[in-house]
């Protein structure tokens, strides 16, 4: 490895001792562009990649808010833009538990590099908060949204950082965000957030832009492949709204979602989540029980099967991660690897720990896509959104799924000429990140040194 690219590894390390997500986001993609590195030592000099490994702001706040009880809470929200070089900050703010610094930094430095593939002028950021939803009333939902958008308004616009939706935020939460936002500002600058209702300016499509997007890319590595979509059985992990488009494209190009996962087990359907039935129930399950899909398998009379995860099945032909960060480990992807699956795509950021990733791209023969590509057509439709709120004018959902199809043809197309360009073959993970990185690296270089 380039010992530039070595060095800012281990310093990452150094400096962010409690932040393992980010860490392995940085060490993911500075590895698979060291030959760049080897090739630009002005990058070296400029020391491009200690700034692009630094967030160019990232803030904490309080978040206060009273339940139905007259209870007081106290939850954290972050914001972080992470690198404006190309845009406006762009990215969601994920709500759960879970969230932290390291996830929140490493969401934005992902987005960083998936907002420059979309090849539209998004910078990368991400936000959040470690508020629980689940089980929360819409009341609660709302209060928690007005004091969360009361702390981070005057650090965002439609011209300088612009959320939008991710885990636990959807178009609900969207809206009382944009609502707050209104309030406050006593203007109507609606490309200041994006996944809104279309009623007040959210575009069409964006609900199915990320699943769709990447069944898109799916259907041009099966392309490569000189291989078809059709008859094909997907497992899929996870059962949100990205799942719900992957089912709901899947079964209008004649493959079929096999299996679905949640936090309690996973689901076997073999005839596939393809009927109108079927997808407006996976819609309901995550609104009404976002911990649990048994209720699936009861209603729709398959096989549920209780605390494990699908992987190694052998009735697929595709495997998506499409639930979380660092959903397969190693054990998950030897199983994935006996199996005799042609096809890993990933579709979660981070779905996959960099051992499982490695192991599964060089040592199995397995096609893998990388998730900063296959996910990239939710925020590239986000960015849709901000052009059409800025214009001031809808555009139908054909207009919004055409573009959104020449992106994904786009991206894919970009990572196969990035990776041949270094001599690396039909390599997507390579490809995506040499792609994404070069058009950072580029605008930085340009915009001098700070
Ligand atoms: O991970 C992501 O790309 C998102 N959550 C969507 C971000 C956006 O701005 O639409």
């Amino acid at each position: 490895m380039n010992s530039y690219v070595q060095k800012v590894i281990n310093d990452v390390k150094e400096r962010n001792p409690n932040e393992p997500e980010f860490i392995q986001a940085v060490e993911e993609l500075l590895t698979s562009i060291s030959p760049v590195i080897d090739q630009h030592p002005e990058y070296e000099k400029a020391d491009l990649l200690h700034r692009m490994t630094e967030p160019e702001r990232m803030f904490t706040f309080r978040v206060t808010w009273t339940d139905d009880n007259g209870q007081v809470h106290t939850n954290r929200g972050w914001r972080c833009q992470f690198n404006g070089a190309v845009g406006p900050y762009k990215g969601g703010l994920r709500f759960q538990k879970n969230v932290n610094d390291s996830v929140i930094k490493f969401l934005g430095f992902e987005q960083t590099f998936k907002n420059a593939l979309t090849g539209l002028p998004i910078g990368g950021g991400k936000g959040g908060s470690d508020f629980d939803p689940s089980g929360r009333s819409d009341a609660e939902i709302m209060r928690f949204c007005q004091s969360y958008m009361t702390a981070l308004y005057r650090y965002i616009g439609p011209d300088t950082d612009v959320p939008a939706g991710d885990m636990g935020v959807g178009e609900r939460e969207v809206g009382y965000l944009f609502g707050q936002y209104r309030r406050l500002k006593a203007n109507f600058e609606n490309g200041v957030i994006t996944g809104k209702n279309p009623v007040y300016g959210g575009s069409l499509i964006r609900p199915e832009a990320t699943g769709y997007g990447a069944v898109y890319y799916l259907c041009e590595v099966l392309k490569h492949e000189k291989d078809t979509i059709k008859g094909k059985r997907i497992g899929v992990s996870g059962y949100g709204n990205v799942a719900w488009g992957i089912m709901k494209k899947a079964a209008q190009l004649g493959a079929r979602v096999t299996y679905i996962s949640g936090p309690d087990g996973y689901i076997h359907d073999e005839e596939g989540v393809v009927t109108e039935e079927k997808l407006d129930y996976i819609l309901e399950m995550r609104r009404t029980d976002p911990m649990h899909c048994r209720s699936y398998a009861e209603k729709f009379n398959c096989e549920f099967v209780e605390g494990e995860k699908f992987w190694g099945v052998k009735d697929v032909d595709i495997y998506m991660p499409a639930a979380t960060q660092n959903d397969v480990d190693i054990n998950s992807a030897r199983k994935i690897a006996q199996s005799g699956v042609k096809y890993y795509i990933e579709v979660a950021n981070m779905p996959t720990t960099n051992e499982a990733l490695n192991y599964l791209a060089s040592q199995t023969g397995i096609i893998v896509a990388p998730s900063k590509a296959v996910n990239a057509g939710g925020v590239g439709v986000s960015a849709l959104e901000m052009s059409q709120n800025s214009e001031r004018l809808p555009w139908t959902a054909q207009d919004v799924d055409d573009q959104l199809k020449r992106m994904m043809v786009n991206i894919h197309e970009v990572s196969v000429t990035a990776a041949k360009g270094y001599g690396l073959g039909y390599n997507l993970i390579a490809g995506a990140n040499i792609a994404g990185f070069m058009k950072i690296a580029e605008a930085m270089m340009a915009q001098g040194i700070f």
